[in-house]
């Protein structure tokens, strides 16, 4: 679990400062319903342990480097989330058939800075897919206390398996919609180049795609020759469940299998820690990790160009430095 005041934060646009005793979710299906904090906390609760990754964690790897925040490895966390389930508030609502989509709007509002950008401010929006609801809690506290401001106060969106940006914070209204939503982050942002039978189309990105990470040691640490160095990290997945996880001290020339300290749950990093034996030949080395899930697929190690600023999860090495 990931301390909530070292949990990330990113937002769009200012966050913004609601009344709770005010404040309303409006929820739009077959019907219109309303619901209040305390109407809300009388539905059946759940917690649920999630992980938030940001779709551009990890940006200050790319070479040539790109717009956008210069993440290192830290736009990832994990949390214990307290909510209701999103189908709980759509069973009250109703979903017409024919519906295809979730669409969960925030209360801030802004002017997107990349183009093309929309003639009037904007809220921000986001959804998933009608049979995925049952993926979004959500959620009015974290690690056991109410949302802070920066993280949602009061209600937030918390979606398993997907990347981030449909995690929306600060919500006022729900809305399901028969038509794919597409909105500034689905289309302009937070889009990458598919390949449908040899046309490019833009697709909006979903899951989060098979990644691990080395946590410690960090770049241009220095390790003693002939020493040992426990390796840690974390790896995950939207998709089949993470299996092994392989870690190689020699820039990849060599693998071996580290041990995975958490059990599988979806949508949650697993741990896992590998030790090192140091060579004792000073120099820099490249340490490496690669995250490898139950349907035999591996964590790629070269960058996919189609994923822009966005979806960076081919293996990044860690050189630290051997004295
Ligand atoms: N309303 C709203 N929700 C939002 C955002 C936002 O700007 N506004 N940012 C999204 C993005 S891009 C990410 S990565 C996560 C970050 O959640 P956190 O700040 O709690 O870590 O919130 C998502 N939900
Ligand atoms: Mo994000």
């Amino acid at each position: 679990m990931t301390p909530s005041e070292l949990f990330y934060v990113r937002s769009h646009f200012p966050a913004p400062a609601i009344d709770a005793s005010r404040w309303r979710l409006t929820v739009r299906g077959l019907r219109e319903a309303e619901f209040g904090l305390d109407e809300l906390r009388r539905l059946t609760s759940e917690t649920r342990t999630v992980t938030l990754e940001c779709a551009g964690n990890g940006r200050i790897a790319l070479s040539p480097s790109v717009e956008g925040v210069q993440w290192h490895l830290g736009a990832v966390s994990t949390a214990e989330w307290t909510g209701v389930p999103l189908t709980a508030v759509l069973e009250r609502a109703g979903v017409p058939p024919g519906s295809v989509e979730v669409v969960m709007e925030g209360a801030d509002r802004g002017t997107p800075r990349a183009t093309p950008r929309p003639p009037q401010p904007i809220v921000y929006a986001h959804g998933v897919p009608v049979g995925h609801a049952h993926e979004v809690l959500l959620a009015w506290a974290m690690n056991g206390e109410p949302l802070t401001r920066e993280h949602g106060f009061p209600l937030r969106a918390v979606a398993s398996g997907y990347y981030a940006m449909v995690s929306v914070k600060w919500l006022t209204r729900i809305q399901v919609v028969r038509e794919p939503f597409q909105g500034y982050y689905k289309t302009t942002d937070y889009a990458y180049w598919d390949d449908m039978d040899g046309l490019p189309v833009q697709r909006p990105l979903g899951r989060m795609p098979l990644k691990s990470q080395i946590a410690r040691p960090v770049a241009g640490e220095v390790a003693r020759a002939g020493s040992e160095v426990n390796v840690v990290g974390a790896a995950w997945t939207g998709g089949a469940p993470v299996e092994c996880v392989e870690v190689s001290g020699d820039g990849g020339r060599t693998w071996d299998a580290a041990e995975i300290l958490d059990p599988h749950e979806h949508g949650v990093w697993r741990r896992w820690q590998w030790t090192w034996h140091v060579p004792t030949e000073p120099g820099k080395y490249a340490l490496m990790s690669r995250a490898v899930d139950r349907e035999g697929q591996t964590q790629p190690a070269e960058r996919d160009p189609r994923y822009g600023t966005y979806g960076i999860n081919h293996v990044v090495p860690v050189v630290v430095r051997v004295r």
